[in-house]
């Protein structure tokens, strides 16, 4: 059955909501912590790229472990979650709206997360948790570092809930219409969210806070690695599916185009429900104790979750060459010229999207049991994550916030700005090409990931990789101009831009295009076939794990002694 498409497409912007002054502060609060985050993690960054020349040392006795773990954990779990979960409630609030409880929910989500940050935080700084943000056992950090991101988790949770409520009051009040896209793609978001986070939730619960509390004296290694990935692969593409929303439903409009199709987009988003969770062992394919028939089935749903991107690629070049077309392109590539080059809030997801190509090739390598023999545990893999959600994800996220911070701000996004932000973006790329593409080579040629500067006792195959350590840092400095202009152009957008009104763009679908089928909003469906699959990929592996597993390991404190 087709839904019939009767009613007004809440998707188009000319009818999309408008953000009240209180939304605005609530979703304003998430984005500025995103940025402060990027300045802290940047920094630290920078730290790591020098320490890594050999050529400097930290000071005031600061260990490059402790630098790592706020890197990580700042960058890749806290501007992450702040910024995506900023940006779903915005796209809720302007496609289904928001009630007045519903908003003071989700300001108590907003505090837990900060409650839990500020705990987790305080514990690296004080060298309590020098663990890395993957926090694999047995490193042992301080049980508040476990609690706070226990906090987060939950704060994160209460959040997807009120956005499952406000599309249900929507769905209530529009009996037979489909959700809005966005919302649609929110949705589905927080679902994948819950469901993974599930797994890192149990561990932090059941393993690690009592185990750092001392009620337990031994950890179960495999248990806690497995649910780790359990929850870190789909992680990321909790970091990638705002970018794709952007992507789809936002761009074309930038653009001067329409969205490609509906249906293309709900259907890949349901496939990223689908096939992002049952894939973690693609992670630990050099780990002892899982039985390589289920890596081998995991790597074969690992390169299912490719075919999503691969659609949202086609997707992206159609609406691409149709917009250049009906602008009059001529030839082959003539649509290239016709798109807005000079307009930041399409040029830095754009590069965003070419990263991609060799981020996204770079997963299909790492995913390839053979090959990750030859990567797994070397730079190669810090290099592949600073091109999937350093590079694509990111300028993604600073090309939505072009628009986004001046519209909640009552702002515009002036010329100047405009030309500041398109510096950036090249910026980025030009730093992020040298210190990925030298992580990438380095490698390949053997060095480790997760390391301070060591020479290994001299190896020869060691002095092959101090040039690249080099190179990474020529890049990781030109990327922290990058995070510097950044986050001027923040302060900028929120407190100094020029009063007035920018839009939030919303890209309409096309006059004649197909209904989306009925179907698409049938829930029980998708998180019924999520589950069967995700059952089916780790119930009998970890029965396996528990039975089999070896004796528990003891903690190890780091740094030694502490
Ligand atoms: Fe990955 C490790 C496999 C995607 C992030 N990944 C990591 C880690 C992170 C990460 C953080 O199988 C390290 C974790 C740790 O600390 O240990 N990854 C994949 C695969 C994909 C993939 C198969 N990864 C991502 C994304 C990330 C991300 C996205 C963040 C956002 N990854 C792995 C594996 C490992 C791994 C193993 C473990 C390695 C190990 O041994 O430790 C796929 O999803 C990739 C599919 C993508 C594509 C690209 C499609 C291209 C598009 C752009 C189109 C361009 C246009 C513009 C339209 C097939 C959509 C062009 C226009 C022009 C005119 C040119």
């Amino acid at each position: 059955m087709q839904l019939a498409r009767k009613v007004i497409d809440r998707q188009t912007s000319a009818l999309a909501l408008p953000i009240s002054k209180p939304e605005s502060r609530l979703y304003m609060s998430f984005l500025s912590i995103a940025f402060i985050s990027l300045f802290i993690g940047g920094l630290m960054g920078l730290l790591q790229v020098f320490v890594r020349t050999g050529k400097f040392t930290l000071p005031f006795g600061i260990d490059y472990y402790q630098v790592l773990t706020v890197h990580g954990v700042i960058l890749g779990l806290v501007l992450t979650t702040y910024f995506i979960i900023g940006f779903h409630f915005s796209l809720m609030g302007k496609t289904v709206g928001i009630s007045d409880k519903q908003r003071k929910i989700a300001w108590i989500a907003f505090w837990i997360m900060v409650i839990g940050t500020i705990l987790t935080a305080t514990m690296i700084l004080l060298g309590e948790a020098s663990v890395l943000y993957t926090f694999y056992a047995p490193l042992r950090a301080h049980p508040v570092f476990y609690i706070g991101l226990a906090l987060v988790v939950v704060g994160s949770w209460i959040a997807g809930f009120v956005n499952w409520h406000q599309l249900a009051v929507w769905k209530k009040a529009h009996p037979g219409e489909k959700s809005p896209l966005l919302a649609f793609m929110v949705t589905i978001n927080t679902i994948l969210w819950f469901i993974a986070s599930l797994g890192v939730a149990v561990a932090v619960l059941i393993q690690f806070i009592p185990w750092s509390l001392g009620f337990a004296e031994t950890i179960n290694v495999l248990v806690s690695r497995t649910l780790f990935w359990y929850f870190g692969h789909p992680l990321v593409y909790f970091w990638l599916l705002p970018a794709y929303m952007a992507w789809y439903a936002i761009i074309p409009k930038i653009i001067g185009g329409k969205l490609f199709s509906d249906s293309l987009a709900r259907m890949s988003f349901v496939l990223f429900l689908f096939f992002s969770i049952p894939v973690g062992f693609h992670h630990q394919l050099t780990e002892p104790g899982i039985d390589p028939t289920w890596k081998f089935i995991q790597v074969v749903l690992t390169f299912m979750v490719v075919i999503p991107s691969l659609m949202t690629a086609f997707s992206m070049f159609a609406t691409f060459e149709i917009t250049g077309r009906r602008k009059g392109a001529k030839g082959l590539f003539g649509w290239l010229k016709k798109l807005p080059w000079k307009d930041v809030r399409f040029l830095a997801p754009f590069i965003g999207m070419v990263a991609f190509i060799p981020g996204g090739a770079g997963g299909i390598i790492n995913a390839s049991h053979q090959m990750n023999a030859v990567v797994h545990n070397t730079i190669w893999v810090t290099g592949h994550f600073h091109l999937t959600v350093a590079t694509t994800v990111m300028l993604t996220f600073f090309g939505i916030s072009y628009w986004l911070i001046p519209h909640l701000r009552g702002r515009k996004l002036t010329p100047k700005i405009n030309r500041l932000g398109i510096i950036q973006a090249i910026v980025w790329a030009v730093g992020m090409s040298i210190m990925s593409g030298a992580m990438h080579i380095q490698g390949l040629l053997g060095g480790p990931r997760r390391s301070s500067y060591s020479e290994y006792a001299g190896g020869d195959q060691v002095t092959e990789w101090i040039g690249y350590q080099m190179a990474q840092a020529i890049g990781g400095t030109i990327l922290f101009v990058g995070i510097l202009l950044m986050v001027y152009i923040f302060i900028k957008l929120t407190f100094f831009a020029p009063k007035g009104e920018e839009e939030f763009p919303i890209a309409e679908e096309e006059e004649n295009a197909e209904a989306t089928p009925a179907y698409f909003e049938n829930w029980k469906l998708w998180i019924g076939i999520t589950v069967v699959l995700i059952l089916a990929a780790y119930t009998i592996p970890f029965i396996d794990i528990i039975q089999h597993s070896p004796a528990g390991s003891v903690p190890f404190d780091f740094p030694i002694g502490r």
